[in-house]
């Protein structure tokens, strides 16, 4: 936003009582009769504030259960690993037989209202109007570790197949040794 939208970098208020700040991202999309901006599947490693100030958003979030279930990509000539190659709305069950689909839960975002994404929750974003949001995102403490035992236990579902797709990369030792920094990050700050 400090790039692209100086302007406005003042009016983003952050709020105190969460004593830190966050990466801001300035979301602008749209849509008409052929054509709708859409964030395919895919989830972060962050806490995301996510806040709709103008237009409609229509939000899917699927609960980060098996890793493998969202079909990623599992080595790095396929894609990003934090990316599914299903489209939820329309899920081909004969080539992604595992893909939870019934767990799906659905959104529509208005102007002013505010959405809590957890990190690592599987999340596919489509526009429903002209649009413009922000997201506030915010990186794992250890505490939240402490607190929400799930998370734990969804980083270790997915941190051998973030290994495995590091590994495959040209310059695979450099992908692990960020991947792990990115863990003891969000862990030791
Ligand atoms: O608004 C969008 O199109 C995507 C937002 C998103 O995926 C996010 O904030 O993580």
């Amino acid at each position: 936003m400090e790039e692209w939208f100086p302007e406005i970098v003042g009016d983003v208020i952050y709020p105190a009582y969460l004593n830190r700040k966050p990466l801001v991202t300035f979301w602008h999309g749209f849509s008409n009769k052929s054509f709708s901006s859409t964030t395919p599947l895919h989830f972060d490693a962050f806490h995301n504030i996510f806040i709709q100030i103008r237009g409609r958003k229509k939000i899917l979030l699927f609960p980060p259960s098996n890793y493998l279930s969202f079909y990623p990509a599992v080595d790095v000539s396929q894609g990003l690993q934090d990316f599914s190659k299903v489209d939820p709305n329309l899920p081909n069950l004969e080539l992604f037989p595992k893909f939870p689909w019934q767990e799906r839960m659905e959104v529509l975002l208005k102007p002013g209202e505010i959405l809590y994404i957890p990190p690592k929750r599987w999340h596919h974003v489509t526009a429903v109007d002209e649009n413009i949001s922000v997201s506030f995102w915010y990186s794992i403490k250890n505490q939240d570790f402490i607190k929400q035992k799930k998370l734990l236990s969804v980083l270790l579902n997915i941190a051998p197949h973030a290994v495995r797709h590091a590994i495959s990369s040209r310059n695979s030792l450099n992908e692990i040794m960020k991947f792990f920094k990115g863990v003891f990050k969000g862990v030791l700050s």
